[in-house]
């Protein structure tokens, strides 16, 4: 394939109610996307880096300006451009897995449009429909949390995943156990929030039954993950310690993990998260597939990874509804708890361009040379 030219479109887009975690509140998406034109058509993508850099260290500013400067003169310079020749190019540069990743999967959806082939069917999905879970954020009570624990409850999600930290840990989960009773599936997130010292705390937790509990620890601390799994019965999950397979080798052979999230934005991509999702299941290690809030555009491809075997736990695939009010596709939304697999080329969904453009902020050309 030969590209003439790449769009990289931001667009603003307001949450239907803040989303707060142990490292900010999300009230609303400042997201990027790639769009890659081709003389027989176009592909898209989308960049889950968040405004701030406090997920990880890329943030949408600086994912744009490495896009523009680092990432696509390397893929301009391509004879011929594949999404399996986009890492291998990319190699060169160091991190930057989001802004690598949005351009492999824009050129993977422009490569399978060509071909007729969906992204299900390209990554080896073995399922027509994904299990939804919902993410919680933190609440100012708990009888908030109760009141939109059991909203989702009532729209059909399968599982609950409650973002914790210190000082909102313990008692929401014992809140929402007694409430919803011990057949609810739960788990909960900490994005890095505690350390090796929390031990015994979040040994507290061993009582309320939980799937798994994610990233409790900073991401470089991979050892003290293992040490924390001797320490509590909860099964450890991963989620930002996981950038590549090799992370995800080496967390396992560590024993620092039962469980791991995928984010294939934050491994650098679909093919990449593919890879990951292989070396956990040949370790009997389960997965599921995480979020960053996206638009249908990311959601699509989601959710088509989420239906690789191995994707055994429900995951943060829910309906659009649950973060935006007006999506920039068809929505994805929930059928008895599941969402649908898309089947048509590419990631199967089709960019709304009316409501694009209604949300667009900035748009920048760049021109192959
Ligand atoms: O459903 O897309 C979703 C959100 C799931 O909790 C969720 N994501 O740490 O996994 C996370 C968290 C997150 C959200 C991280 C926004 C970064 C930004």
């Amino acid at each position: 394939m030969k590209l003439t030219g790449v769009e990289l479109r931001r667009i603003a887009l307001p949450l239907v109610s803040p989303f707060r975690t142990s490292f900010g509140t999300q009230t609303s998406r400042d997201i990027l996307l790639l769009r890659v034109c081709t003389p027989d058509g176009e592909g898209w993508g989308e960049c889950v880096a968040l405004t701030d850099p406090t997920y990880s260290p890329e943030y949408v500013d600086g994912a744009q300006h490495v896009i523009r400067t680092h990432l696509l003169p390397r893929v301009f310079a391509m004879q011929d451009v594949t999404a399996a020749g986009i890492a291998p190019a990319l190699a060169a540069v160091k991190g930057h897995q989001m802004a690598k990743a949005v351009i492999e999967s824009a050129v993977l959806d422009a490569e399978l449009r060509q071909l007729g082939d969906s992204f299900g069917h390209h990554l080896g999905a073995v399922r027509d429909f994904v299990d939804s879970g919902v993410s919680v954020g933190i609440m100012g009570s708990v009888a908030e949390l109760l009141d939109d624990v059991g909203s989702y409850l009532d729209q059909g999600y399968l599982r609950i995943k409650l973002k914790i930290e210190p000082g909102w840990d313990i008692e929401p989960v014992r809140a929402v156990r007694e409430r919803f009773g011990d057949d609810l599936l739960l788990q909960v997130d900490a994005n890095t929030a505690y350390t090796l010292r929390d031990a015994t705390h979040l040994a507290r937790l061993d009582p309320f039954g939980l799937l798994l509990i994610e990233q409790p620890l900073p991401e470089h601390d991979v050892r003290g993950h293992a040490e924390l799994a001797k320490r509590i019965k909860t099964p450890v999950c991963l989620d930002e310690s996981i950038e590549s397979a090799q992370d995800a080798a080496e967390a396992i052979a560590l024993g620092a993990c039962a469980i791991v999230n995928i984010k294939p934005g934050r491994v650098g991509g679909y093919l990449e998260a593919r890879r990951v999702h292989d070396i956990c299941a040949a370790n009997d290690i389960p997965v599921w597939c995480g979020g960053m809030l996206e638009t249908g555009i990311g959601r699509a491809a989601n959710v088509a990874l989420a239906a690789l075997p191995n994707f055994t736990l429900p995951g943060d695939t829910s309906a659009s509804d649950r973060y935006y009010r007006e999506d920039i596709t068809e929505p994805f939304v929930l059928e008895k708890g599941r969402l649908r697999v898309p089947t048509g080329p590419g990631i199967g969904v089709t960019p709304n361009l009316d409501a694009i453009e209604a949300a667009t902020t900035s748009v920048e050309t760049v021109q192959a040379t």
